[in-house]
């Protein structure tokens, strides 16, 4: 294999990666769904929209105030099976939608500390998560398919940086592979006792 290509999934302790979580019909709910409520602009170089508690990019912070309305049912079902199939430890009470067009990206970042395990599912578009570690330096990358869903907890969660490049193209399996617009749906919990 060329160093430029990019392994399956990385030896990173408490991270887990789930291909084909979703079926390719949950998929176009969610993307419809997710449209449907809309994007906000939050000042970054990708839309997002929240949902349930809601993170202040530009406080850099979230407070038990900061809970505006539930999750909507198609997020909570999602969320409600992410715990009953022992992937979180509690429902998910936060949920992040990214809308990141080919060329966009997310920098290097460990998720506020005011939450606790992450789980990210990847709609529309595969690419590149790159994750750096925080005292090391040592780079590892995963290949995020539509569908699949990403697990963050322990190492993976607190000691490992992650980000997805700011390009239109990546190389997997020995190939470019174009970017397509992606969306991703991110589960947080955050304590609230
Ligand atoms: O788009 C992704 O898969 C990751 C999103 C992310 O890192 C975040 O919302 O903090």
């Amino acid at each position: 294999m060329s160093l430029l290509e990019t392994p399956s999934v990385p030896d990173i302790p408490g991270l887990r990666y789930l291909p084909d979580y979703l079926t390719a019909a949950e998929e176009g709910a969610l993307v419809a769904a997710i449209e449907q409520a809309g994007w906000e602009n939050g000042g970054m170089r990708r839309l997002v929209r929240q949902f349930g508690y809601r993170y202040s990019f530009s406080r850099r912070s979230m407070a038990p105030g900061d809970f505006r309305e539930a999750l909507p049912n198609w997020g909570a079902s999602i969320a409600r099976r992410l715990h009953q199939g022992n992937l979180l430890p509690a429902v998910p009470n936060q949920m992040l939608a990214n809308r990141y067009l080919p060329g966009e990206g997310i920098s290097f970042h460990v998720d506020a500390a005011e939450f606790n395990e992450i789980a990210a599912l990847s709609l529309l578009s595969a690419c590149v998560m790159e994750f750096r570690h925080g005292k090391t330096g040592e780079k590892q990358k995963i290949w995020l398919e539509p569908r699949s869903l990403l697990i963050l907890e322990g190492a993976a969660r607190w000691d490992w940086q992650h980000g997805i490049p700011y390009r239109k193209r990546d190389r997997h399996a020995g190939r470019e592979q174009l970017r397509e617009p992606r969306i991703s749906l991110t589960f947080r919990i955050f304590p609230t006792e």
